[in-house]
């Protein structure tokens, strides 16, 4: 079965929002047989889209499954480049490390891997990331940036801002970003993002950056560790949320902020970050590998470097650190 007409014939059925469309006019846009049509919305049905066969009309589509897979998620992409290829996995360790062994193989810019589960996924310095089966996006996308492997870094911001734009666009929620990377609401974690890079001597060959973002899980669906700490979009909307939409709209957001900062710089979407920061302006503890430094956190460098100043007055670059926030 090939997958992009079957991909592209569940978009058009989207796009006709509930009405019918006939079999032979699909068989004409699509250059196939009229048998050959149905066979790909059989194999629609089979993957859960709900299609009904009106007589003597065509064919309605009226739900799509809440999975993950590039057949759900692709016909709604509004991206040039991010998600055209999508590697998905029901079940995996890490999508990091598939997006590792991808990026080896020479795989396109905008590469996105998905999985439905993670049984050792991970957040920064080797910790562990919760992610319960289909209840989160549990993404890693394959950026081939030509930049300097210092400015690095500004990616993670850049994703972050890309996360709340999308969770706003899609719940309505007004999340918020303590540096450098999570994205909390009602001051609880709901997304995490881990940017990982392969260089050389040439410069950076791939950012991998990861994203989990808690979507449908309820309290009792996260480990005992981390219930206390972290929330979901459904947790907090009351409502369960489209996985496919906040990933359509990450996308986009994502590729929109990377044309941006490649054409404009990191200037403008510093200040977005900034205007979504809980951290900017307070009194924060930072810890550190080595020390703990308490002060204000006055802002971020053009490369993310957290700018705090202590009692002291003196002002400190903070690279990476635990940040606690006074209440
Ligand atoms: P982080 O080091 O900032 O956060 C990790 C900490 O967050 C944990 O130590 C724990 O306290 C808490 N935590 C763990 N799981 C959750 C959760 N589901 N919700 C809220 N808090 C939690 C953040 O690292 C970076 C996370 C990136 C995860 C993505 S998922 C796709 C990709 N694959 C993979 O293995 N990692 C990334």
């Amino acid at each position: 079965m090939n997958i992009t007409v079957t991909n592209k014939l569940a978009q058009r059925l989207m796009e006709a929002s509930g009405e019918p469309v006939s079999g032979q006019q699909l068989a004409d846009e699509f250059g196939i047989s009229r048998t050959s049509v149905w066979k790909h919305i059989k194999d629609l049905q089979e993957k859960g889209y709900e299609i009904t066969s009106v007589k003597k009309k065509g064919y309605v589509l009226s739900d799509i499954p809440d999975s993950l897979e590039a057949s759900t998620i692709q016909p709604l992409l509004k991206t040039q480049l991010l998600g055209k290829t999508i590697e998905y996995i029901a079940s995996t360790e890490s999508t990091q490390i598939i997006a590792h062994q991808l990026a080896q193989t020479g795989v396109s810019h905008g590469t996105a891997v998905l999985a439905e589960e993670q049984t050792a996924g991970r957040g920064r310095m080797a910790r562990k990331w919760d992610s319960a089966y289909g209840k989160g996006i549990w993404m890693s996308i394959i950026l081939r940036p030509d930049i300097p492997v210092q400015r690095a870094p500004q990616f993670t911001l850049i994703a972050a801002v890309a996360v709340v734009r999308a969770i706003e666009e899609v719940t309505g929620l007004r999340p918020d970003i303590k540096w450098p990377n999570d994205i909390l609401v009602n001051g609880k974690k709901c997304t995490g993002i881990l940017t990982e890079l392969q260089s050389d001597a040439d410069g950076i060959q791939a950012l991998i950056i990861g994203i989990g973002l808690n979507a449908n899980q309820e309290a009792d669906d996260f480990s005992e560790e981390v219930r206390n700490i972290a929330t979901s979009l459904k947790m907090e909307t009351g409502k369960h949320v489209s996985r496919q939409e906040l990933v359509r709209s990450i996308l986009f957001y994502l590729e929109q902020y990377t044309e941006i900062y490649i054409k404009e710089g990191f200037g403008v979407l510093k200040l977005m970050w900034e205007s979504y920061s809980t951290t900017i302006g307070k009194k924060v503890r930072a810890r550190m590998a080595r020390e703990t430094l308490e002060g204000i956190a006055e802002g971020i460098t053009d490369d993310g470097v957290l700018q705090l100043r202590t009692a002291d007055g003196k002002l400190h670059g903070i690279y990476s650190a635990d940040i606690e926030m006074e209440k």
